[in-house]
């Protein structure tokens, strides 16, 4: 019971702190009130701790990173109070970068013997931005990480963009969001004109679609970094920061949304950085709506949602991270009492009857490459992707496919011998039935139900 308590108090800390200031604001005290056990940010912490795996990790080693930044960003106390569990969870976090640096270290050509050269790092940027802020976050410090100097190879494995695993302003401002908490915390100017060229006639970015992550993402990163600005650049900063600005509250509905749960929640942290008064933003909206996503279980729909979401149920975004460093000072805590019992039991779906289900590949890019429809049997209850392993072992040369673990699940990365092209930026989508709908999930996150087709489409963006 102790930690429900703990892990709402930031929650009551920060409301009272925004009221100090004159606004009023009660969305967050109306989201957890008395009853803690049902609060958003507790029932959203709590699912994430049953989700590490016997090895301590989560997702087979592949989210560790962004579940332990979110789960700080949530309370700074979690690690900070010594609990066995999440004592793991961080060592098991530095074990998988650890991991990481010898594989690319060995991949370069790089022996024991040896002099290791930060250049040669080949872990992606974004994911190595989320190593920093996790570890950040959780008071190590990255400019020496078991004699590795994270920022510097982070620093250095930015300047060749865009390219293959790193071609995406997403993980361009979670670079910057990294350099901005981490090292010395100045960001050089190359990066802000970087971030501010990416932006589209609108403010938006690609991959925006309708949404605005990346947007979102852009414009945490620009807000940490404001300070880094020199003079003489300000006002051209300014007009492009406010244009991003105006790309995500022109994308806002009425009802406070913007695009579907994740994006707004992104939304939401992006203008919370960049201190957007909470009228204009709607902000209680855009929160009930983030509130009405949540699942009994706790979860949003998947854990590459859950942990993106987490930061703003405890009003916090991803330049937060300095902020809770500052409790890193003040480490003085004692160890804890027990954590709640992480329920390691993966819940078990029951199978029923027997269902047909339609799998279409069909390439828009390469016109010569034909259609091709397999159909597969298989029991309800199983996930599309455990279709899809079904449909590779029973199609012959007819369908097979290539995937990667990611937070959101497994992302297709090649079908039919056909790779996602992350420099002419080609990509396999879902799209569902005849109406053609963009599926608003990956393929583990479908169920699907008999007679439903679903189409793997190659397009460009
Ligand atoms: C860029 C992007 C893409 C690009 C990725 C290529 C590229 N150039 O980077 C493209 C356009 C190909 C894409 C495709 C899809 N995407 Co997308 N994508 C994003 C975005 C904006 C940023 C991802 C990123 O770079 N993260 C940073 C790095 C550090 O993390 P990473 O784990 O290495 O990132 C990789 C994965 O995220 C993966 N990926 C991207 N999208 C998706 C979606 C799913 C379901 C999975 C499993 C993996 C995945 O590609 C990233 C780069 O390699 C996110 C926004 C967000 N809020 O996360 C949406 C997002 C992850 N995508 C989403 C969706 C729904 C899709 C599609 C299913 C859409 C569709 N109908 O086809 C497809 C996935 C199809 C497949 N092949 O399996 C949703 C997932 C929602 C959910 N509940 O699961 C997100 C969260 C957007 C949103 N707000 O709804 N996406």
């Amino acid at each position: 019971m102790k930690i429900i308590v703990t892990l709402c108090l930031p929650l009551l800390a920060l409301s009272s702190f925004v009221r100090s200031e004159g606004e009023v604001d009660n969305s967050l005290e109306t989201s957890c009130g008395e009853d803690s056990v049902n609060c958003p940010l507790t029932k959203a912490t709590r699912w994430l701790l049953t989700q590490q795996e016997a090895d301590w990790s989560w997702n087979e080693g592949t989210s560790s990173s962004s579940v332990v930044l979110a789960m700080q960003l949530a309370n700074e106390n979690w690690f900070l109070e010594k609990g066995l569990k999440t004592q793991l969870g961080v060592k098991q976090l530095e074990i998988e970068l650890l991991a990481e640096l010898a594989r690319s270290a060995r991949q370069s050509g790089c022996d024991n013997n040896s002099e290791r050269h930060p250049r040669l790092v080949q872990i992606p940027v974004g994911r190595l931005a989320l190593y920093i802020l996790a570890l950040e976050s959780t008071c190590h410090d990255t400019t020496d990480f078991y004699g590795n100097d994270l920022v510097e190879i982070l620093e250095r494995n930015m300047k060749h963009f865009p390219r293959k695993d790193f071609n995406n302003y997403f993980q361009y401002s979670l670079g910057v969001l990294a350099l901005c908490q981490s090292g010395t915390q100045a960001v050089k100017l190359k990066h802000i004109r970087q971030l501010l060229e990416g932006q589209e006639d609108d403010g938006c970015y690609m991959f925006d679609g309708q949404g605005a992550d990346v947007s979102s993402l852009s414009l945490m990163a620009l807000s940490c970094a404001e300070d880094s600005v020199p003079e003489s650049y300000r006002s051209h900063f300014e007009r492009h920061f406010n244009k991003t600005m105006d790309c995500i509250l022109s994308k806002q509905n009425e009802d406070g949304s913007v695009g579907n749960h994740i994006s707004t929640a992104l939304a939401s942290q992006a203008l919370l950085a960049a201190n957007v008064d909470p009228i204009v933003w709607k902000k209680e909206q855009a929160f009930q709506h983030i509130f009405n996503s949540q699942d009994e279980d706790g979860h949003f729909g998947n854990l590459g949602a859950t942990v993106q979401i987490l930061p703003i149920l405890a009003n916090r975004h991803h330049g937060s991270v300095k902020e809770v460093k500052a409790a890193c000072l003040l480490n003085d805590a004692q160890p804890t009492a027990a954590q709640p019992a992480s329920n390691q039991s993966a819940a078990t779906t029951e199978l029923g009857p027997p269902i047909t289900i339609q799998i279409t590949v069909e390439n828009s890019v390469h016109e010569d490459q034909e259609t091709v429809t397999v159909p597969v049997t298989g029991p309800a209850g199983l996930t599309l992707f455990q279709f899809l392993q079904r449909a590779m072992e029973i199609s012959g040369d007819q369908f097979w496919f290539e995937s990667k673990m990611t937070d959101f699940g497994n992302f297709m990365t090649s079908i039919n011998g056909i790779p996602n092209d992350g420099v002419k930026h080609t990509y396999w989508t879902i799209l569902i039935g005849p109406e053609r709908e963009s599926a608003s999930t990956g393929s583990d996150g479908i169920t699907p139900e008999d007679g439903n087709e679903y189409i793997f489409y190659y397009k460009a963006f």
